[in-house]
Formats: C-alpha cells, structure tokens, sequence
C-alpha cells in the first residue's frame, strides 16, 4: 500500500512549496500557482524526490487559516503541479476536508503537524490509503515556543509517537502507513532540539521511517548566529547529519544543495555495502 517510499532513494529529499500568500513576494508578475509550479520545477530539475505544499503557516506565531482559503491556496497549486511534473506531492495540513480534497488531486502523503488529531481528520487519512507523516509538538503554533519544558525530551517524543501510532491502528490506520517525525521547533528550546538530533538513531530504530525538517529554522540560527535567509550551510549540515543518523527524508527548502548532501550519504552507504568486493 505504501509502494512510493520504498521505490524512493534513502535518505529523500523533500522540498517545501509554500502556498502562504507572504511566500509570493513577485509584485504580481506570476499567480501564486504559476510561481509554485515555478519553484516545483527548479526542485524537479535538482533531483528532489518529493515536493510539501502547504497553506497554513505553523510558524510559531502564526495566526489559523479559514478552511476555505487554504482549499483555495492549495488545491490550484496542486493541480498545477500534477499536470505539469511528475513529483510526489505531500500535503502539508491538519484540515480533513483539505486532506479529501489533496487525496482527489493526486497527493501522494498526508503530512499533518497535528497527527490526525483534529475532529474527523483520521477518518479523512484512513479513507484515502495514503502514507501519513505523524509529528510531536507541545502547544500550539501560537504559544509553543513561549516555556517549552520537558524531563526527558527523547522519552517524550518517542512515547507520544509510540502511542499516536498505537492509537491511529486500533482506529484501522495500517502501520505501515507512517512515518514518525520529532517536530523539531515545534514546542521545543534549542537544547531540546540538539537533544533530539544526537540521539536521532534511537527515534529510527523504533522501526518507522523518520522524517525531519530543520531547514532554516530557529535551531539553525541559534546555532549559527545568521539571519533566516543565510541559514543554508547550517540547514544542510543539520540535515546531513539526520541522513546519517538515518532519517529517511529531509523537509527543506534548499533542495539543489540538500540533493548533493543526500549524494554523498547514499554513496558512502553503498560502498559500505559492498566492502568486500572491491
Ligand atoms: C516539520 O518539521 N515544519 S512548517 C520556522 C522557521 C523556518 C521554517 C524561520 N512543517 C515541519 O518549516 N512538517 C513545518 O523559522 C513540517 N516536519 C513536518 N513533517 C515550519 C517550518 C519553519 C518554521
């Protein structure tokens, strides 16, 4: 049921196509589908393996989005994508009436930061036979950043994952069909989110494919000392280091760099695994 991950190179990179109006910045010139489409392309050309469309902002601070305008931000650009390339497309949202309309599109996963916690939203996942990313976060986009606070943050994550896997089978949602996500930045201190990095291998080894997005997120400029838009190197490097520690795909935004970093990770795996015969 879950065909595409597994034809998928590991680790994959998946690119992040906004549709937030904030994200078309072009005075006009393209329409938000054309300019989507546009940025989809340029990934395709790099070698990115998925494209996340998504029209809310989960930005910490970030004000909701009536349903009808995220329907009407996502839906153009996912149909523009599926006529004009031929890229998986997960769909970044929480919304079920969003999901049933991605899933009729031609979506490929469901990527929802809430993991199918909204009214009705497993009963949407469950209709459409998708792959669905599930993700841990403390609070909610507006405030979870204000006291971020755990004992142990890696026991935390794994457990709540753990049991939302536990919880979406026993309501009929085949387990093959996950992928666990530490949701780094979403309700988290830098300390947590490093926490989290280095001890990556114990969040894979609990069996699901794990995805990450780091990319140019407040981890990165904490670290670094750099502003959002000069957060590439420390981006790549994060996400380097996830690949290794054996993250199946890395939600990004600067992919053609991103696709090397995954190059070079799958070619030092490969020769490992045929050390022995030259
Ligand atoms: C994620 O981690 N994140 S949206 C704040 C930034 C930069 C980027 C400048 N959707 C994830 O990308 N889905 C988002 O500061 C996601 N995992 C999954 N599965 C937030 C984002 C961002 C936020």
């Amino acid at each position: 049921m879950i065909d595409l991950p597994d034809q998928m190179p590991s680790p994959a990179v998946m690119g992040v196509i906004n549709a937030t109006p904030d994200s078309f910045s072009d005075g006009g010139l393209f329409s938000a589908p054309e300019q989507a489409v546009a940025q989809a392309r340029a990934m395709v050309e790099a070698g990115v393996d998925w494209v996340d469309v998504g029209g809310e902002s989960t930005r910490p601070g970030a004000a909701p989005v009536p349903l009808q305008e995220e329907l009407d931000r996502v839906c153009p650009v996912i149909e523009a994508i599926r006529a004009e390339l031929n890229v998986p497309i997960s769909l970044d949202t929480s919304a079920p009436e969003v999901m049933r309309a991605g899933a009729r599109l031609g979506i490929s996963m469901l990527n929802d930061v809430r993991s199918l916690e909204r009214e009705g939203a497993v009963a949407a996942a469950r209709q459409t036979a998708l792959p669905i990313c599930i993700m841990h976060r403390q609070g909610e986009p507006a405030t979870m950043q204000d006291r971020p606070e755990y004992g142990d943050v890696l026991e935390e994550v794994v457990g709540y994952l753990d049991r939302r896997a536990a919880e979406l089978r026993a309501e009929g949602i085949n387990g093959d069909r996950l992928l666990y996500d530490p949701g780094f930045g979403f309700g988290k201190t830098l300390a947590h989110n490093l926490t989290l990095l280095d001890n990556l291998e114990a969040i894979v080894a609990r069996g699901w494919p794990v995805l990450v997005g780091m990319s140019r997120k407040s981890m990165v400029g904490h670290v670094t000392g750099r502003p959002v838009e000069e957060r590439m190197p420390g981006s790549v490097a994060a996400a380097t280091m996830a690949m290794m520690k054996g993250a199946a795909i890395v939600r990004v935004h600067d992919v053609p760099e991103t696709v090397d970093a995954a190059r070079m990770v799958r070619a030092v795996r490969d020769q490992g695994s045929h050390w022995n015969n030259g």
